[in-house]
């Protein structure tokens, strides 16, 4: 069986959500951020840099989200969360990438701003540009998502993915007011079983 290392609200909540899609039996392993347990050693054996998700397969241990949201995709065909056509994947792809790379680090220069600066004033002035950035970055995925998914009509793992950065912009300062096609389809998701459920085990709230 399956097993998710995350941490509440994390961008582990994609790949959260992405195992409640197929339906099939999985196992939550909770890993406490308040007392930094993500940096305990029996935490860096399974995931050396000290991140979520990580997820414990029958093959060993997968880490970083757009490799764990299509390894659960293939391993449960049924659930159809990635979309046959080529094209199709490669634009999925693209979406888990620039969701991976940019949006996401755009985020953690927010909290995290200590990874690319050690005196208090860069740290602070990182914090302070942060929401601007992300907004921008988001703009880019706003002109580009279809409807009522990322890829038109095919539900796929990249809406798991994507939904995380807009469930987390409003908190990070970023008006999804300004963001209509990224505000629906945070809604859209919002009213799936998969995202209701995963919200309910992690202890969260539709925004
Ligand atoms: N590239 C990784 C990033 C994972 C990541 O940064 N996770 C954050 C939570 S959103 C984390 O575990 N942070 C803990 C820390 O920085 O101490 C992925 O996409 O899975």
């Amino acid at each position: 069986m399956l097993k998710l290392f995350y941490s509440p609200g994390a961008i582990s909540l994609a790949a959260h959500i992405a195992l409640e899609e197929t339906g099939a039996p999985y196992e939550l392993i909770r890993v406490d951020f308040k007392s930094e347990e993500q940096r305990s050693s029996a935490y860096l054996a399974i995931n050396p840099q000290g991140r979520v998700p990580a997820l414990v397969t029958s093959r060993g241990i997968l880490t970083e989200t757009p490799a764990i949201l299509v390894h659960i995709a293939q391993n449960f065909p049924e659930a159809k969360l990635l979309p046959p056509d080529p094209w199709d994947f490669a634009r999925m792809l693209s979406v888990l990438s620039y969701v991976a790379s940019t949006v996401h680090v755009d985020n953690a220069h927010l909290n995290r701003g200590y990874r690319w600066a050690d005196d208090e004033e860069s740290i602070r002035e990182i914090r302070r540009k942060a929401p601007e950035v992300m907004a921008a970055d988001l703009r880019l995925l706003e002109g580009k998502i279809g409807e009522p998914w990322v890829l038109g009509e095919h539900y796929s793992v990249a809406d798991t993915h994507l939904f995380v950065m807009s469930w987390w912009a409003e908190p990070d300062g970023v008006s999804l007011a300004d963001l209509p096609n990224l505000r629906a389809h945070l809604d859209r998701m919002q009213n799936r079983s998969a995202v209701q459920k995963a919200f309910a085990q992690e202890g969260l709230a539709a925004r």
